[in-house]
């Protein structure tokens, strides 16, 4: 699967970066937009592979995620794969053409309820609202989250709104969180059209 291949075709859009090789962590992503298969997803960190897995169940994306951290916590970890994962949506978005543009969707989950919306433009732009709320079992704080969705969102350059309308469990928020920016970048990415979606010509 080469870099962006075929972006003119609604399938076989994908990316296959190198390996990013840091003293704090390694990370390898490959990212196929539009041939879901079984992610296969790594990284030592029990919840933040579940979030990864929902994100790209609900997304539809292949996606493999292999990565080790340090031993510093996850917060190496968990910004390290939102940059890569967030170069390959870019990549793989290849020159945007016939995409849809926009995404949103309001992701209820028992009392959560998140509101997600995206506009893949080519400007990285994160908007986050979500009450500040205890790690408890799941190992990420809502920092840590934040941070993650600002690095997919700034590496991917697209503009995205996180807003938890309603919600008290932090594994609902920040699953809900995940799920819905999946399903948001998954509209976003569809190919409606033809040509690019904007008056300037370029995205
Ligand atoms: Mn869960």
């Amino acid at each position: 699967m080469a870099k962006a291949e075929k972006p003119h075709s609604s399938v076989g859009r994908g990316a296959r970066l190198p390996e990013r090789r840091t003293a704090e962590t390694r990370v390898r992503v490959e990212l196929d937009l539009d041939a879901a298969r079984e992610a296969r997803i790594a990284t030592g960190h029990g919840f933040f592979d579940h979030m990864l897995h929902a994100f790209a169940k609900h997304g539809r994306f292949g996606l493999v995620v292999e990565a080790e951290g340090d031993r510093t916590g996850p917060h190496h970890l968990v910004e390290d794969v939102a940059i890569l994962l967030g170069e390959s949506l870019l990549a793989a978005a290849g020159d945007k053409a016939g995409i849809e543009r926009f995404g949103d969707i309001a992701i209820p989950m028992d009392e959560t309820l998140v509101q997600v919306a995206v506009d893949f433009c080519g400007r990285g732009f994160l908007v986050f609202d979500a009450p500040e709320t205890q790690e408890g079992e799941t190992g990420l704080s809502i920092h840590l989250v934040h941070d993650f969705f600002y690095a997919l969102s700034f590496h991917g350059r697209f503009n995205l709104h996180l807003r938890a309308l309603t919600g008290r469990n932090p594994h609902h928020i920040i699953e809900a969180m995940f799920k819905g920016t999946g399903v948001a970048l998954r509209r976003a990415l569809a190919i409606t059209g033809k040509g690019i979606p904007s008056t300037k010509g370029v995205l």
